[in-house]
Protein backbone atom coordinates (compact mmCIF):
# COMPACT_ATOMS: atom_id res chain seq x y z
CA UNK A 1 0.00 0.00 0.00
CA UNK A 2 1.23 3.25 -0.88
CA UNK A 3 0.72 6.98 -0.30
CA UNK A 4 -1.02 8.30 -3.11
CA UNK A 5 -2.61 11.69 -4.83
CA UNK A 6 -5.93 12.21 -6.88
CA UNK A 7 -7.43 14.91 -8.31
CA UNK A 8 -10.69 15.55 -7.46
CA UNK A 9 -13.70 17.74 -8.64
CA UNK A 10 -16.86 19.14 -6.72
CA UNK A 11 -19.05 19.27 -10.07
CA UNK A 12 -21.50 22.51 -10.84
CA UNK A 13 -24.46 20.52 -9.71
CA UNK A 14 -23.04 20.50 -5.88
CA UNK A 15 -21.78 23.51 -5.68
CA UNK A 16 -24.83 25.43 -6.99
CA UNK A 17 -26.47 23.45 -3.92
CA UNK A 18 -23.65 24.05 -1.59
CA UNK A 19 -22.89 21.10 -0.94
CA UNK A 20 -18.80 21.73 -0.86
CA UNK A 21 -18.61 21.01 3.22
CA UNK A 22 -20.87 17.79 3.09
CA UNK A 23 -18.58 16.49 0.36
CA UNK A 24 -15.15 17.22 1.80
CA UNK A 25 -16.72 15.70 5.29
CA UNK A 26 -16.58 12.39 3.55
CA UNK A 27 -13.03 12.71 1.94
CA UNK A 28 -12.05 13.32 5.07
CA UNK A 29 -13.86 10.94 7.04
CA UNK A 30 -12.44 8.05 5.19
CA UNK A 31 -9.00 9.28 5.61
CA UNK A 32 -8.37 11.54 2.16
CA UNK A 33 -6.36 14.88 3.03
CA UNK A 34 -7.51 17.69 1.13
CA UNK A 35 -3.82 19.09 0.10
CA UNK A 36 -4.58 21.69 -2.42
CA UNK A 37 -7.83 23.10 -3.02
CA UNK A 38 -9.27 25.93 -4.91
CA UNK A 39 -12.96 27.23 -6.84
CA UNK A 40 -12.36 27.95 -10.45
CA UNK A 41 -15.18 28.52 -13.08
CA UNK A 42 -13.93 26.55 -16.40
CA UNK A 43 -14.33 27.74 -19.80
CA UNK A 44 -16.03 25.82 -22.13
CA UNK A 45 -12.07 25.19 -23.97
CA UNK A 46 -11.38 24.10 -20.75
CA UNK A 47 -13.78 21.58 -19.99
CA UNK A 48 -13.02 20.37 -23.20
CA UNK A 49 -9.20 19.82 -22.85
CA UNK A 50 -9.76 18.12 -19.53
CA UNK A 51 -12.81 15.55 -20.79
CA UNK A 52 -10.36 15.17 -24.32
CA UNK A 53 -10.38 11.54 -23.58
CA UNK A 54 -14.38 11.68 -23.82
CA UNK A 55 -14.28 13.26 -26.92
CA UNK A 56 -16.08 10.37 -29.21
CA UNK A 57 -18.25 9.71 -26.61
CA UNK A 58 -22.38 10.90 -27.47
CA UNK A 59 -22.14 12.87 -23.68
CA UNK A 60 -19.09 14.77 -24.26
CA UNK A 61 -20.96 18.13 -25.37
CA UNK A 62 -23.26 18.07 -22.79
CA UNK A 63 -20.72 16.81 -20.16
CA UNK A 64 -18.65 19.58 -21.17
CA UNK A 65 -21.38 22.79 -21.06
CA UNK A 66 -22.43 21.35 -17.50
CA UNK A 67 -18.59 21.29 -16.19
CA UNK A 68 -18.39 25.24 -17.39
CA UNK A 69 -22.02 26.12 -16.60
CA UNK A 70 -21.27 27.46 -12.92
CA UNK A 71 -18.44 27.08 -10.33
CA UNK A 72 -16.14 23.86 -9.42
CA UNK A 73 -14.19 23.05 -6.63
CA UNK A 74 -10.71 21.42 -8.08
CA UNK A 75 -9.13 19.33 -5.45
CA UNK A 76 -5.71 17.39 -4.36
CA UNK A 77 -6.87 14.67 -2.12
CA UNK A 78 -4.03 12.93 -0.77
CA UNK A 79 -4.01 9.20 1.33
CA UNK A 80 -3.49 5.49 1.40
CA UNK A 81 -4.81 4.00 -1.89
CA UNK A 82 -6.08 7.71 -2.28
CA UNK A 83 -7.04 6.67 -6.04
CA UNK A 84 -9.17 3.81 -5.07
CA UNK A 85 -10.57 4.84 -1.71
CA UNK A 86 -12.08 8.55 -3.31
CA UNK A 87 -13.71 6.46 -5.87
CA UNK A 88 -15.23 3.72 -3.56
CA UNK A 89 -16.26 6.87 -1.38
CA UNK A 90 -17.72 8.52 -4.53
CA UNK A 91 -19.69 5.74 -5.48
CA UNK A 92 -20.59 4.51 -9.17
CA UNK A 93 -21.01 6.64 -11.93
CA UNK A 94 -24.87 6.65 -12.21
CA UNK A 95 -26.48 7.39 -8.41
CA UNK A 96 -28.92 4.77 -9.26
CA UNK A 97 -26.31 1.99 -8.98
CA UNK A 98 -24.41 3.55 -6.24
CA UNK A 99 -23.72 2.17 -2.17
CA UNK A 100 -25.48 3.65 -0.41
CA UNK A 101 -23.26 5.83 2.01
CA UNK A 102 -21.03 6.93 -1.12
CA UNK A 103 -21.26 10.81 -2.08
CA UNK A 104 -23.29 10.28 -5.72
CA UNK A 105 -26.02 8.19 -3.59
CA UNK A 106 -26.59 10.99 -1.47
CA UNK A 107 -25.82 14.14 -3.25
CA UNK A 108 -25.83 13.16 -6.94
CA UNK A 109 -28.96 14.26 -9.23
CA UNK A 110 -28.27 12.01 -12.35
CA UNK A 111 -25.72 10.28 -14.19
CA UNK A 112 -24.28 13.17 -15.72
CA UNK A 113 -24.70 15.59 -12.71
CA UNK A 114 -23.16 13.37 -10.53
CA UNK A 115 -21.61 16.08 -8.34
CA UNK A 116 -17.88 14.61 -8.08
CA UNK A 117 -14.98 13.59 -10.44
CA UNK A 118 -12.51 11.49 -9.50
CA UNK A 119 -9.39 10.17 -11.40
CA UNK A 120 -9.10 6.84 -12.18
CA UNK A 121 -5.50 5.23 -12.47
CA UNK A 122 -1.89 6.65 -11.25
CA UNK A 123 -1.18 8.16 -14.54
CA UNK A 124 -4.33 9.64 -15.17
CA UNK A 125 -4.07 11.44 -11.86
CA UNK A 126 -0.83 13.00 -12.31
CA UNK A 127 -1.93 14.38 -15.68
CA UNK A 128 -4.71 15.90 -13.74
CA UNK A 129 -3.24 17.46 -10.72
CA UNK A 130 -0.65 19.09 -13.27
CA UNK A 131 -3.69 19.96 -15.24
CA UNK A 132 -5.17 22.62 -12.57
CA UNK A 133 -1.98 22.39 -10.39
CA UNK A 134 1.62 23.38 -9.43
CA UNK A 135 3.86 21.86 -7.40
CA UNK A 136 4.19 24.59 -4.89
CA UNK A 137 0.15 24.43 -4.66
CA UNK A 138 0.30 21.11 -2.84
CA UNK A 139 0.68 21.73 0.72
CA UNK A 140 1.13 17.81 1.60
P1 LIG B 1 -15.56 11.00 -13.57
O1 LIG B 1 -14.59 10.80 -14.72
O2 LIG B 1 -16.33 12.30 -13.69
O3 LIG B 1 -14.93 10.81 -12.24
O4 LIG B 1 -16.68 9.87 -13.65
P2 LIG B 1 -16.53 8.35 -13.99
O5 LIG B 1 -15.10 7.96 -14.15
O6 LIG B 1 -17.34 7.63 -12.98
O7 LIG B 1 -17.28 8.27 -15.38
P3 LIG B 1 -16.72 8.42 -16.87
O8 LIG B 1 -17.12 7.20 -17.61
O9 LIG B 1 -15.27 8.80 -16.84
O10 LIG B 1 -17.57 9.63 -17.44
C1 LIG B 1 -17.20 10.96 -17.18
C2 LIG B 1 -18.42 11.76 -16.81
O11 LIG B 1 -19.25 11.90 -17.94
C3 LIG B 1 -20.61 11.99 -17.53
N1 LIG B 1 -21.38 10.92 -18.15
N2 LIG B 1 -22.55 11.11 -18.68
N3 LIG B 1 -25.05 10.76 -19.99
C4 LIG B 1 -24.25 9.71 -19.78
O12 LIG B 1 -24.57 8.60 -20.11
C5 LIG B 1 -22.97 9.92 -19.13
N4 LIG B 1 -22.04 8.99 -18.91
C6 LIG B 1 -21.04 9.64 -18.28
C7 LIG B 1 -20.64 11.84 -16.03
O13 LIG B 1 -20.65 13.15 -15.45
C8 LIG B 1 -19.34 11.14 -15.74
O14 LIG B 1 -18.92 11.36 -14.42
MG1 LIG C 1 -13.72 9.04 -15.41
Amino acid sequence: MAIERTLSIIKPDATNRNLTGKINAKFEEAGLRIIAQKRIKLTMDEAGKFYEVHKERPFYGELCEFMASAPVVVQVLEGESAIAKNREVMGATNPADAAPGTIRKEFANSVGENSVHGSDAPETATVEIAFFFSGLELVG
